[in-house]
């Protein structure tokens, strides 16, 4: 049977009869691995048929194939297999390639900003609240300043978060400083929460002598040690191997903490994704494991990606404890990591979390996603399912916000942003000399050769380079 959320912090109790669950490793007789979840009141396949191709988010067809299997079990008879004994059958049936149902989505607040009844979630004060909300707020207007400015010519690439904003801040917001994480690269908001400066964006994006790669990184890689922020890398899925690692070596020096990895979608048909859930499985790893199931992988929609039933039932696959989740919806999304995060530590184990979301914007300023997926389809998501919008209406309805604030905050983050872009643009670059520097602790002879050579091509065709990076 499923777990229920440990009670030991503040829960909103609505009404009592509904659970917030994580899907049991193991299945029960229930045969879909716990019944009695939330019956999700939206769906993810579209609400309007004429707008929306549902086969897009339909990566498995739950429902239309084979019923839950009843075996009959030869009394007396079991293999006592390592591991726990194994009951016999003399049926030859075969496990169904999905389960009966699709595995809901845990949802807290509708469309309106109002709890959905009978909801449990973590109740989160005034001040967390407008916290939350502005930094979702100061990550759109961010995405949406320096994608400009890369349309501009000033940046040479940029990616934003649009549409991901809750599960950037919400997660972050659940998580503690000591825990490590080890994002993909549609997670700044996880970094920003955790105290990198406007500035520092600014200067990564620039590549300037202040950007802490020391402009050695493409845009949007950021990192900062102080942060327990591992620096972002280009090969997708790389992390989440790593991620387990650093859970378990953060269970040898037994800390109270856990590391958290962020991946998309796409990134789950890589092998890494696999072995990394297998390796935390069996070795009890504290990691959290959050994938931003966005539907699409640059043009790649999840129906062409995989034919499970999302992510989730992956996890209960490798014997981790999953849940599925809005990741539209801050306070879904804030109060399952919460839960996730404490069982990881406290239990010493893995969770994985399946955050639903769409990602509203092209998937980097090098792609045009109107090429592949209807205009109109992106432009409901941007407006009927924006996770900003719907905090808003819970925090304006909760008496905690107004329109004043709002054009207050909009305007003093907009000139902060600008601020920001403006300083760092001066900045100079780093010297060239850090191409070489970082990697040894004594730079070998073949680097010296190669440094010297770069420094003497440009100094012999000083037009061929930019003048604003310091030999
Ligand atoms: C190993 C590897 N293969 C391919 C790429 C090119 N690539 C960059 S992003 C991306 C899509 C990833 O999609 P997803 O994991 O769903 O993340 P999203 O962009 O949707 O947030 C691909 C294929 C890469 N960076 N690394
Ligand atoms: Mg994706």
């Amino acid at each position: 049977m499923a777990n229920l959320i440990s009670k030991s912090t503040k829960f909103n109790h609505f009404l009592l009869n509904t659970r917030v669950r994580f899907f049991s490793p193991f299945t029960t007789s229930s045969g879909n691995g716990g019944g009695g979840f939330i019956k999700p009141t939206g769906s993810f396949s579209g609400e309007s048929a004429t707008i929306f191709r549902p086969e897009r988010y339909q990566s498995g067809k739950a429902g239309e194939q084979l019923d839950t299997i009843d075996y009959e079990e030869v009394e007396n008879q079991v293999m006592d297999f390592p591991g726990g004994k194994v009951p016999i059958t003399s049926q030859m049936k075969f496990i169904s390639e999905l389960s009966e149902k699709r595995l809901p989505c845990y949802r807290v607040l509708d469309d309106d900003g109002y709890p959905l009844p009978g909801t449990i979630f973590e109740e989160v004060s005034k001040e967390l609240a407008i916290k939350m909300y502005s930094s979702m707020v100061t990550l759109q207007t961010m995405d949406t300043i320096f994608y400009e400015a890369q349309r501009q010519g000033r940046l040479s690439f940029y990616l934003t978060t649009a549409g991901e904003e809750a599960i950037n801040i919400a997660s972050a917001a659940a998580l503690s400083l000591d825990d490590f994480v080890l994002p993909q690269y549609r997670e700044v908001g996880v970094i920003l929460w955790r105290g990198y400066p406007l500035e520092q964006v600014a200067n990564q994006l620039f590549g300037n002598k202040f950007d802490y790669g020391k402009g050695r990184q493409m845009p949007c890689h950021h990192g900062s040690n102080e942060l327990n922020y591992l620096t972002v890398s280009s090969p997708i899925a790389t992390q989440i191997p790593q991620a387990v690692g650093v859970a378990y070596s953060l269970k040898m020096e037994k800390k109270e903490a856990c590391a958290v990895t962020y991946f998309g979608d796409g990134s789950t048909s890589e092998g890494d994704f696999h072995a990394a859930l297998n390796f935390a499985a069996v070795l009890d790893a504290p990691v959290v494991f959050i994938c931003r199931n966005n539907g699409w992988a640059i043009s790649t929609p999840i129906n062409q990606q995989f034919r499970s039933d999302g992510i989730a039932s992956k996890g209960q696959a490798y014997g981790i404890r999953s849940i599925r989740v809005d990741g539209n919806d801050a306070l879904a999304t804030y109060s399952a990591i919460r839960a996730a995060r404490k069982m990881a530590i406290k239990e010493q184990r893995p969770i994985l979390v399946e955050a639903m979301t769409y990602r509203v914007a092209h998937h980097s300023t090098s792609d045009d996603s109107t090429k592949y997926r209807p205009v109109e389809e992106i432009e409901h998501w941007k407006t009927a399912k924006s996770p900003i919008a719907k905090f808003r209406k819970y925090i304006q309805r909760n008496g905690w916000w107004s329109d004043e604030n709002e054009s207050k905050l909009r305007g003093d983050i907009r000139k902060q942003v600008l601020e920001a872009i403006q300083a760092a643009e001066k900045v100079e670059k780093p010297s060239l000399t850090n191409l070489f520097t970082d990697v040894y602790d004594k730079m070998p002879l073949n680097l010296q050769d190669q440094e010297k050579s770069v420094k003497d091509a440009v100094r012999r065709f000083p037009k061929e380079y930019p003048s604003d990076v310091p030999i």
